[in-house]
């Protein structure tokens, strides 16, 4: 069998499904080892989110609480004004979040006023000493400029799922809509940010296919967020089955020996888990998590206890550096 601390490009999605089913713990080893040669193992990095624009998405995404084209409990928003996300990224500063990420329900970047506010924030969150981010939907190269020069590090686009179930999850866009829009950002010399959700029905293929897609990506992404599916009641995915708690450790591992030195976010989805399978997936490479009582539209842990669970494990909110 294939070993996982031999992985390289391009890493097939049939030598990922090979590594995957390997016993967990050696798996995990593999992948923990890498890690530490990578990455310091007691820092963990901390985004805060914050949704800009909520809700009325003509998107039709199967998990999404904000596409219009679901009955959800999410409500249509406009975009908030500047001060109000300012005073929100404060909020996080002093909470220990070393980077802001900004999430607009929108197809696509529109140039006009709104495209002026969001760089606006952007501009005003990099003053306050955060990483920026912004996750705005698919954007050309000049808009993906534009944000550049307003200093936004991280650009946030997630392929999702693997090509081979994409179609199953959204209609209303391609998957190579999706990486286009991640080479605009990539050559607008903004960080990539872009990840999936695990729990959309997915075989275990298209999970593989996911990883080496990000992994075959050159440069790798600097982040990425490994997503478990939060339900949302009205929307077509709200009955798939439970994740597994060893299926996100896997595909955290996975995603470790395959992108050794990108920052693996364990995202949406923490509120299901519990400590020991969080911790689980941190010794498995995941070195980043979103912090703050809520994700866009939906319950996060509570700083309370992530600053509990982060004592017990020995790890460390990473430093600002301004
Ligand atoms: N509209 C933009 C887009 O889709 O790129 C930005 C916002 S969108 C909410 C950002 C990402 O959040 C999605 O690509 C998806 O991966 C993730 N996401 C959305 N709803 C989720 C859910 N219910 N559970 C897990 N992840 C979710
Ligand atoms: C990402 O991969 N996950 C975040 C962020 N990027 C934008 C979003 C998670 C959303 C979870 C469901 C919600 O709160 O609406
Ligand atoms: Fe819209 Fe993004 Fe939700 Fe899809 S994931 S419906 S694009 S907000």
């Amino acid at each position: 069998m294939t070993s996982a601390r031999e992985a390289t490009r391009p890493v097939s999605a049939g030598t990922i499904v090979e590594w995957m089913r390997r016993p967990l713990l050696d798996l995990v080893f593999d992948a923990a080892s890498v890690h530490r040669r990578h990455h310091a193992p007691d820092q963990l990095q901390c985004s805060q989110l914050l949704s800009i624009k909520t809700g009325g998405c003509p998107e039709d995404c199967g998990y999404c609480s904000q596409s219009a084209h679901h009955k959800t409990p999410v409500e249509r928003e406009p975009l908030l004004a500047v001060d109000a996300v300012l005073d929100e990224a404060r909020r996080a500063r002093a909470s220990g979040a070393d980077r802001f990420c900004m999430g607009a329900a929108w197809r696509e970047v529109k140039d006009g006023p709104e495209f002026e506010r969001v760089l606006e924030m952007v501009k005003g969150v990099k003053q306050l000493g955060l990483e920026t981010c912004v996750t705005l939907g698919m954007l050309d190269a000049a808009q993906a400029q534009r944000l550049r020069d307003a200093g936004l590090d991280y650009y946030n686009h997630n392929l999702d799922t693997g090509r081979s179930h994409y179609d199953q999850v959204v209609t209303t866009r391609t998957y190579d809509d999706r990486l286009d829009t991640l080479r605009a950002v990539r050559e607008a010399g903004i960080h990539v940010c872009s990840g999936g959700i695990l729990g959309l029905g997915e075989s275990e293929t298209a999970r593989a296919e996911l990883i080496a897609e990000l992994a075959n990506l050159d440069p790798q992404p600097e982040s990425v967020p490994i997503n478990a599916l939060v339900k949302i009641e009205g929307t077509p995915l709200a009955r798939e089955r439970d994740l597994d708690w060893s299926e996100i450790v896997k595909t955290i591992a996975a995603a470790r020996i395959a992108m050794p030195k990108t920052v693996i976010r364990l995202s949406a989805g923490r509120t299901a888990m519990t400590e020991e399978g969080q911790a689980l997936c941190f010794l498995a490479g995941a070195n980043s998590i979103f912090v703050g009582d809520e994700l866009l539209t939906t319950p996060n842990p509570a700083p309370a206890s992530d600053a509990a669970l982060l004592s017990k494990l020995g790890l460390k909110p990473l430093q600002r550096e301004s």
